[in-house]
């Protein structure tokens, strides 16, 4: 197999894009549709303030990596879960997004949830009894607030996250099974800003993640192999492993079904957006964070219960 560009030994065969690429042409490849997704769905401009949230993981270190390549004004958020497992999951994915970043003479701010809030996230999920046994609920729950917090509170315009294509299509089969119009409407490259939220945008939405790792590799960044330990056998690895048959088969099927998603639901043909939840939108009385909750947000109330069962 011969890089399309060079003629030299290629070392990454895509074929969803009938295209192969030897490691150089790779490098100049990725960020290059980095900077076209980017531009196409208007994710940010090159004046504005981006925080990447950074996890140690292939993905969003590579993602922290373009966007500084490509000459935009990132700096990432760490945030320290508390999560064991016994491979002792957030020190060492805490330590490799450090020396990334001090590698590269990049701003990282740094939350620890326990130091923050007094306890850890598989605790917090313990006391609350929210997530069936998993903390995965509380986890999103307080990674969202987490990066909201830090968005609002350091003035930054957008927040990225270095979700992949598979990742995209994992979510976008589970709501399409379920036929979950809310979330439909709110999966997408871009999530605009609301009132007191910056912009969410997933530059590398369109990329397999197969690509993502070669990435990785390629470009020499040391991220975490292992995966949270309370991912594996969630829902979205069977989705993931489902789509990844029907793509052995067909391939392109991960992005052709992302992206007909995303020009049906641009077109208006899916769904008509209703804004049921807008009006009752109002600041959280304890952290001023948007809820549609009575008075308290849900991360809020979270933390409340827990300290009713804690006393602490
Ligand atoms: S939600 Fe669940 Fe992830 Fe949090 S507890 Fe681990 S698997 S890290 S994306
Ligand atoms: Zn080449
Ligand atoms: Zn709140």
């Amino acid at each position: 197999m011969k890089c399309k560009k060079c003629g030299e030994r290629a070392s990454i065969n895509m074929r969803q894009h009938r295209m192969a690429l030897c490691k150089d042409h790779f490098l100049e490849w990725i960020p290059e549709q980095t900077e076209r997704f980017i531009k196409k769905y208007n994710m940010f401009t090159r004046d504005e303030k981006i925080l990447v949230a950074v996890s140690g993981g292939k993905d969003s270190l590579s993602l922290w990596d373009i966007l500084v390549r490509l000459g935009y004004k990132a700096d990432g958020l760490y945030l320290g879960l508390g999560i064991d497992g016994g491979v002792n999951y957030s020190n060492e994915s805490h330590r490799l997004t450090e020396e990334f970043a001090r590698a590269n003479n990049l701003t990282l701010h740094v939350v620890d949830v326990e130091k923050e809030y007094g306890h850890s996230i598989p605790v917090l999920s313990e006391v609350t009894h929210r997530g069936y046994g998993k903390p995965c609920s509380v986890c999103g729950l307080t990674k969202r607030h987490e990066m909201n917090r830090i968005a609002r509170d350091f003035g930054y315009d957008v927040l990225a996250t270095g979700h992949n294509l598979d990742d995209e299509a994992a979510v976008l089969f589970g709501n399409t099974l379920q036929w979950s119009a809310d979330y439909l409407l709110r999966q997408g490259p871009v999530l605009p800003s609301a009132e007191g939220l910056a912009r969410k945008v997933k530059p590398l939405c369109r990329f397999y993640e197969r690509e993502m790792t070669a990435y990785a590799i390629a470009r020499g960044i040391e991220y975490i192999y292992d995966e949270c330990p309370f991912a594996e056998g969630a829902t979205q690895v069977f989705y993931k492993e489902s789509l990844n048959q029907l793509e052995n088969v067909r391939p392109g099927t991960k992005l052709t079904f992302y992206l007909r998603f995303l020009d049906a639901r641009q077109s208006g043909e899916l769904f008509v957006q209703r804004d049921k939840d807008a009006a009752h939108i109002h600041p959280c009385a304890k952290c001023g964070q948007p809820t549609s909750a009575p008075e308290l947000c849900s991360f809020c109330r979270m933390l409340e219960k827990a300290s009713e069962v804690t006393g602490l």
